[in-house]
């Protein structure tokens, strides 16, 4: 099995997790600032400090076989309040980054909005209110004319349900609410059709590049696959998580299973999903065009009935075993014998990235291409005299990477894959010590350093071979 020779090597980061400089050249605030100071953790200054690292980090990405990378625009530095007046050193910014990455031979694959809602639109009810989605359709449609000749690749959103259950179920993203099913299903749906708007623009003006949205999915599996409670506990994640977004991308509608157990989940709370005809009418002529499917994709989970009182505590410390996630009526997360976990509690189960593949080559036939947008392993490297050794990493990836190709072998048109992440960086609900990067960072000198990951990732992606 080899990887084919167009297939792409992409690194993948994030402007808020690795630009650093969050109020500085222009920039707006945005829904973390605040939200962060008040937790009191920690925060994104400096971060990687990609802001003015970013020609050190793209020659990296040229020395060790990176010949992708996915890059987000900061929508509050090119529009400081999320709409109206522009910032004319953010928008040169996003220029010079993206001719670095010409210069170093790698492709940029470019995201609209990865988590960073500009702050007055975020108080005004982030995606629940029209007024955002007017207003990033607005923003993208500026990009879209402003990066024509440097950004062939398109992403409008990065991870629609993180943003959602984030938001309003796990309660760890701003606004910090917790248990609110209707409004994630409520936010999911608003994001997606901000998403079929911005598709819908690009392709009306026959830009020449591609264009399509990132979708983080998890394989949902009963825990007990005999028990019709357990089969039917999955199926609700499965609906929450992956397929009402799958049915918004690919179909532009909701299919009958889907619309049945979103409205029973939101209705458990005496809650209602407002989806109209023309939401709908726009949504299906995006589907049509969409280019490519983003996926990102970490781990699969084993689901029980479950009809106590809610109860979701996130391990933001890599704390093994702190996890729960108990959602009533909808289901309970399992750990499974024989399935390891990261120290935050991830699942490591390659075989469901497979199943996942598998499931949407038959699901949706007309979804075109997949790209792994982000895929890795969350861990505490060591630092020993400038030597990283992160052998799980290499696993980890290494045995995706498998089931990739696996899933290439058997028909699924997968085009490349971009680690979880380029380099060390901030990560939203843990911070710094959870580190992900193929190449490590010194948060005091901002100086890099190649993880035996990175010496690894290189070989693949100069031989195409697995190891
Ligand atoms: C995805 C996000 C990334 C990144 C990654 C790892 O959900 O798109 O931004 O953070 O997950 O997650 P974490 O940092 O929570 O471990």
């Amino acid at each position: 099995m080899k990887f084919a020779e167009d297939f792409i090597f992409g690194g993948a980061t994030a402007a808020y997790q690795c630009e650093g400089s969050t109020r500085a050249y222009g920039k707006g605030a945005v829904s973390w600032d605040e939200f962060l100071e008040e937790k009191g953790r920690f925060q994104a200054n400096p971060a990687s400090d990609f802001y003015h690292q970013y020609p050190v980090d793209l020659k990296l990405c040229k020395m060790f076989g990176v010949n992708g990378i996915r890059i987000s625009i900061s929508w509050a530095r090119i529009f400081p309040d999320g709409t109206g007046a522009i910032n004319q050193q953010g928008i040169d910014y996003y220029h010079d980054v993206f001719k670095e990455c010409r210069k170093n031979g790698v492709e940029p694959f470019v995201t609209l909005h990865h988590f960073d809602t500009p702050i007055g639109l975020y108080k005004n009810g982030d995606f629940l209110s029209n007024d955002t989605i007017d207003a990033f359709v607005k923003y993208a449609a500026f990009c879209f004319e402003e990066y024509k000749d440097e950004v062939t690749y398109w992403f409008t959103f990065n991870e629609i349900w993180a943003v959602a259950t984030n938001q309003y179920i796990e309660g760890t993203f701003p606004y910090g609410e917790k248990y609110n099913v209707t409004k994630a299903f409520q936010a999911m749906h608003n994001m997606m059709l901000a998403h079929a708007k911005a598709v819908l623009v690009y392709k009306e003006k026959n830009y020449e590049g591609k264009i399509g949205v990132v979708q983080s999915l998890e394989y949902k599996y009963p825990f007990n696959e005999l028990k019709i409670e357990d089969i039917q506990a999955a199926k609700n994640e499965d609906v929450l998580q992956n397929q009402f977004l799958l049915d918004a991308t690919f179909l532009g509608e909701y299919s009958c299973e889907t619309l049945e157990i979103a409205n029973k989940l939101a209705s458990l709370q005496g809650g209602k999903i407002i989806i109209r005809d023309e939401d709908l009418e726009v949504m299906r002529k995006a589907a049509k065009v969409n280019d490519y499917l983003g996926m990102n994709y970490y781990q699969s989970r084993f689901i029980q009935a479950y009809d106590g009182e809610n109860d979701i505590f996130h391990n933001g410390t890599g704390e093994k075993g702190t996890s729960r996630f108990r959602l009533q009526g909808v289901g309970e997360r399992m750990e499974k014998d024989g399935i390891d976990r990261t120290d935050w509690d991830w699942l490591i189960h390659p075989e469901s990235m497979f199943d996942m593949l598998l499931r949407i080559k038959l699901q949706y036939p007309n979804y075109k291409e997949i790209y792994i947008t982000e895929n890795g392993m969350g861990y505490k490297d060591d630092f020993e005299d400038g030597i990283i050794d992160d052998t799980p990493r290499i696993d980890y990836v290494r045995r995706h990477l498998y089931y990739l190709l696996k899933a290439v072998e058997s028909g699924v048109n997968v085009k490349g894959y971009f680690i979880w992440s380029l380099m060390d960086m901030f990560s939203w609900t843990n911070g710094y010590n959870k580190r992900y990067g193929l190449f490590y960072i010194d948060y005091e000198s901002q100086k890099r350093y190649p993880k035996a990951s990175a010496y690894w990732y290189k070989r693949i992606s100069q031989t195409k071979e697995l190891e």
